[in-house]
């Protein structure tokens, strides 16, 4: 997978040397290129913003340099890229967008900042590739760097090749549909606290079924709306959002 990151800021992206997506890169699964929108503005002082048509707070970001920043960005790689846009306007992030994001072969991403980009740039690439404007969720970031992080480390995770243990995938929270439930390691007292007896009981029916309640409780503490939808509680079922 190919992902492409216009921003005015690409040291923000530093962190995706590190860590999960650094490995994939190492792999040869991901390949990562950050892009400065500045170095796509004409002028001296390499303006990116100007004030809103119609008045109102803050700056917009300029058509020019977005256009001639995307149009670069897609000499780069091979076929149709799909452009994503954080934002909080968008489609929340969830494990089923993570996973279409990994089914892509080349992505875009583009940083807004400020008051968000000029209308006509989200037209005028979405006459060439598939746009999608996505969010982490119901509140509001400086701009969308901090996103793609969650977004691209969400994705790379999934792509295939990517874990050295593929049931980690399957049994964390979100797979399917309930949150996960608590572990423990050594030693098996720790400051008078022990670890939940059946753990050390060694019958892993009855592991298998704490683990399972310890999850339903959780999930209905904590994200009550999720309970509803999840395929872990019909044997069998289908959960619809995967
Ligand atoms: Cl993707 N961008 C911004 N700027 N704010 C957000 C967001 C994204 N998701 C939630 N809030």
């Amino acid at each position: 997978m190919r992902c492409d990151i216009i921003s005015i800021f690409p040291e923000y992206l530093e962190p995706l040397k590190l860590s999960l997506p650094g490995q994939a890169q190492r792999k040869g699964l991901l390949d990562v290129a950050v892009h400065d929108l500045r170095d796509f503005s004409h002028d001296r002082h390499r303006t990116v913003d100007d004030t809103p048509y119609g008045g109102g707070a803050g700056m917009v970001m300029k058509p020019q340099p977005w256009w001639e920043a995307l149009e670069h960005v897609r000499t780069l790689g091979d076929g149709t890229p799909t452009l994503i846009v954080p934002g909080p306007g968008g489609e929340v992030l969830t494990q089923r967008l993570a996973r279409e994001l990994a089914d892509e072969d080349w992505l875009i991403f583009a940083c807004g900042r400020y008051e968000g980009i000029d209308e006509r740039v989200y037209e005028a690439a979405a006459d060439v590739m598939p746009v999608r404007v996505i969010s982490l969720g119901d509140y509001v970031l400086n701009g969308g760097e901090v996103a793609v992080l969650a977004m691209i480390e969400a994705a790379a995770r999934l792509l295939p090749g990517f874990m050295g243990n593929a049931e980690s995938l399957v049994e964390e929270s979100h797979e399917d549909g309930l949150l996960e439930y608590p572990v423990y390691t050594k030693p098996a007292t720790w400051q008078g606290r022990e670890v939940p007896p059946v753990l050390l009981s060694g019958d892993h029916g009855k592991v298998a079924a704490w683990r399972h309640q310890q999850r339903l409780e959780r999930t209905a503490a904590r994200r009550p709306d999720l309970l509803h939808a999840s395929s872990a509680l019909t044997p069998g079922g289908v959960d619809d959002r995967w």
